[in-house]
């Protein structure tokens, strides 16, 4: 590239919010001159997490939900100063939130809910017979489903991995009767479905951050700045919308992006 050209490399998870924003973080790259790649639907955490750590990647979306009881599990980091101290030791930082928390729940059709009297995670638990099918990563995440059983001590044993994006027609079809849901997915209100509740508060909180290299980020100090506008500005209500316009109405991931910058940031 021409001398003084930032580079930046973004990654983003195999789901459709984790491209819309590393679609909003490349777009925001360029605008401040930057040459931008995003590498999209990389895979899940781990290999998104990997790939900065190896210096493959510069910046990616994460949550600090994940960081804590998956990435960092075990660790028992307090606040949000001991997760940035540990998180420098690897070479990364994260910045402000963006303004949404994307939490795990579990939720079922909204009929079916009623029929059998399920409100909170622990009505599971008398219904042993309900098929349930997972996102893979919740499957074996250390905040998943084996904690999950394990905390509520849920008795079901058909339980089967799927992709993400499939569960919610799976879950009209009745193929499977309860999900791991992922709060600010669009399907919920739109098929209107029952969001159980955590009632023995399983779940942390997910606040959405983009994380990424030291290294890169002070040779970079302007692209920082520009990616830095992003802080603040995506409530849940917004990113349920965001996630509506590509999941319901199809609209590309790029244009959705696009759309929100130069709406809210005017960034054309
Ligand atoms: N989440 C909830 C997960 C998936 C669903 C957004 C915190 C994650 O990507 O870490």
């Amino acid at each position: 590239p021409p001398a003084g050209e930032a580079q930046v490399r973004v990654g983003s998870k195999k789901f459709t919010e984790s491209v819309i924003i590393g679609e909003m973080v490349t777009r925001l790259a360029r605008d401040a001159g930057a040459r931008a790649v995003h590498r999209r639907e990389l895979g899940g955490t781990a290999v998104l997490w990997e790939a900065l750590r190896r210096g493959e990647l510069d910046v990616y979306p994460e949550y600090t939900g994940t960081l804590r009881q998956e990435l960092f599990a075990g660790r028992a980091l307090r606040d949000d100063a001991a997760l940035r101290e540990a998180l420098a030791a690897e070479g990364l930082r994260m910045s402000a939130p963006l303004g949404f928390n994307n939490t795990y729940a579990l939720g079922m059709k909204e009929s079916e809910a009623e029929r059998l009297g399920v409100r909170r995670i622990s009505d599971l638990r008398r219904h042993p017979e309900l098929r349930l099918g997972l996102s893979n990563e919740f499957m074996d995440r250390a905040d998943g489903w084996p904690a999950l059983r394990e905390r509520y001590q849920l008795p079901q044993r058909e339980v089967r991995g799927l992709d993400h994006d499939l569960a919610y027609r799976a879950l009209q079809s009745g193929a499977l009767q309860v999900t791991d849901l992922y709060s600010t997915d669009a399907e919920i209100a739109a098929y209107g479905l029952r969001v159980l509740e955590d009632d023995l508060k399983h779940f942390p909180t997910y606040d959405a951050v983009l994380l990424y290299r030291e290294a890169w980020a002070v040779r970079a100090p302007g692209v920082l700045a520009s990616l830095s506008r992003l802080e603040g500005q995506l409530s849940e209500q917004e990113m349920v919308t965001l996630n509506a316009r590509a999941r319901l109405e199809h609209v590309p991931e790029t244009r959705v992006a696009a759309e929100f910058l130069a709406r809210n940031l005017s960034v054309e």
